[in-house]
């Protein structure tokens, strides 16, 4: 059985969140990030000794958890979560944008959060925040006219979109956003999600 090694309170939410959506079977490990446990290579097959890793049936381990998602999607595509093979252009473009345009903005803002008053540089997060403001243009566009990124369904690349946008909800950083925040809410309100934040 594939087995998820993972943390609730780390970007491996996502992917339990997915498998919860795929209603496949698995098995998730938790490791306790506060008394260093994932750092333990007896415990943790991540290769850098982080999480997530989703270690499959036939023993391939695999890090980054948006590409676990995507692979997810990919590999039980009848549970219609991914278009076809081959329609999947936007499908990627979502993908990718969440992970290398939009997550290391909301990481900014949030690592700054979690230093010591006295050593955060607010130029930082504030360059993060109005950076952050202007790519949300694409995705507002997107969303204008349909429920979720690639029409009326609700496909994978949205479950990460909206792990991004909850996330930098909480930095505060959708203020006035009120089609992005009810798309956020959207995606959160699904059982799936639930039953992975149970
Ligand atoms: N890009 C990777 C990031 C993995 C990562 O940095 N995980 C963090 C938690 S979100 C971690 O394990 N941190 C603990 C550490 O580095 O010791 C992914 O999305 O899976």
């Amino acid at each position: 059985m594939m087995k998820l090694y993972f943390n609730k309170f780390s970007r491996g939410s996502r992917d339990l969140w997915m498998l919860e959506e795929l209603g496949v079977p698995f098995e998730c490990v938790t490791l306790d990030m506060r008394t260093g446990e994932h750092r333990d290579p007896a415990k943790n097959p991540h290769p850098l000794l982080k999480v997530p890793a989703l270690v499959e049936d036939d023993g391939t381990v695999l890090m980054e958890s948006h590409a676990i998602v995507v692979h997810l999607a990919d590999r039980y595509a009848d549970k219609g979560f991914i278009p076809p093979s081959g329609q999947r252009g936007r499908f990627y473009q979502w993908c990718f944008y969440v992970q290398v345009t939009l997550e290391p903005e909301v990481y900014a803002v949030f690592t700054q959060s979690r230093i010591p008053e006295g050593e955060r540089q607010p130029a930082i997060a504030e360059a993060a925040r109005a950076k952050f403001a202007t790519l949300l243009g694409p995705v507002r566009a997107a969303l204008a006219d349909s429920p979720y990124l690639l029409g009326d369904s609700f496909m994978a690349c949205d479950l990460l979109m909206a792990g991004v946008l909850i996330w930098a909800r909480g930095l505060g950083m959708l203020e006035g956003e009120t089609a992005l925040l009810a798309y956020a809410d959207r995606c959160a309100a699904r059982p799936a999600r639930a039953r992975s934040l149970a």
